[in-house]
């Protein structure tokens, strides 16, 4: 592990702006059917926007909405529906001045997202769906580029790297090309190794280790590894829900690596480790 800076940059998220100076927390707001009770669509989306004003005020400064579940062997949900999840929500949130992320693959849904007040498109499949690319440069918003191999399904048996991280440097930097020959601006992109897709145990656990070398990249970047499997197993394989302190442990070291964005579902515990942190850095 070596120490990074974490870089001078200012993200333009429409009128909003984000230091990235900073550590951030962003809140992960699932709005698959599954994670709040059913009592209808209203309810539902009652529920989802209280969640989502909970992490706010525990120090949550991006949420991050999803609408398709991106668990291997789920059923793909029609672009239709991951509308019909995340319209509501963006345009409920969107008038209270938090940034708005979106976990979505599809063209359509951030377009519809960014319409009603979305701010950033998250993409796991790094801008590789049909018109992605042509969509990123056209909506001119700050987009993630994560790494991963195959599909959610498909990348269990995707695993096999010469040198893990030396290997996902070389990934991203081909969709960090690919983009930028586009069109995509350069100040638009935030970075990802993805932790957990396509990825074992001990290959997460290599890259959370040498996380400093993705700074040689020259981008922002975002490190996702909240209650993922990995983290269960290095605390001798705890339920989801007790993984919190592992999580933030791991989040922890990536910022102390340069990571700008963690991407957590336990924000308060988030929250609380980064003004610790902040406060060692002031000293
Ligand atoms: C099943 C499998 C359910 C995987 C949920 C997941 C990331 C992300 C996700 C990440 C970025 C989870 C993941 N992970 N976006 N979306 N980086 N940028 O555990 O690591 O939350 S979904």
């Amino acid at each position: 592990m070596q120490l990074m800076p974490l870089p001078q940059q200012i993200l333009q998220c429409g009128q909003l702006q984000l230091d990235l100076s900073q550590p951030h927390v962003m809140g992960i707001l699932n709005v698959t059917p599954d994670s709040f009770s059913d009592g209808g669509r209203h309810n539902q989306l009652d529920q989802a926007v209280a969640y989502a004003f909970n992490m706010i005020e525990q120090g949550a400064t991006i949420i991050d909405i999803g609408g398709e579940s991106t668990r291997p062997g789920a059923s793909e949900v029609s672009v239709e529906e991951e509308i019909r999840r995340v319209v509501p929500v963006v345009e409920a949130l969107a008038k209270h001045g938090v940034i708005l992320s979106i976990d979505t693959s599809q063209p359509d849904v951030i377009r519809a997202a960014k319409e009603v007040g979305a701010h950033i498109w998250n993409d796991v499949r790094a801008l590789t769906r049909p018109n992605a690319l042509k969509t990123a440069v056209e909506l001119d918003i700050p987009v993630v580029i994560m790494h991963m191999r195959g599909e959610p399904t498909t990348m269990n048996q995707l695993d096999q790297y010469a040198d893990v991280t030396l290997n996902v440097i070389q990934e991203l930097q081909q969709r960090v090309e690919e983009a930028l020959t586009a069109g995509v601006k350069k100040q638009n992109i935030i970075i990802d190794p993805g932790f957990g897709f396509a990825k074992n145990a001990q290959q997460n656990l290599k890259l959370l280790n040498e996380f400093w070398k993705l700074h040689e990249m020259g981008y922002p970047i975002l490190s996702g590894l909240s209650r993922k499997r990995f983290i269960g197993e290095a605390l001798m394989g705890v339920a989801a829900d007790q993984r919190t302190v592992g999580s933030v442990t791991g989040h922890l070291l990536s910022i102390q690596q340069g990571a700008s964005i963690v991407r957590a579902h336990d924000v308060k515990a988030m929250h609380e480790a980064i003004l610790v942190w902040k406060a060692m850095r002031q000293a």
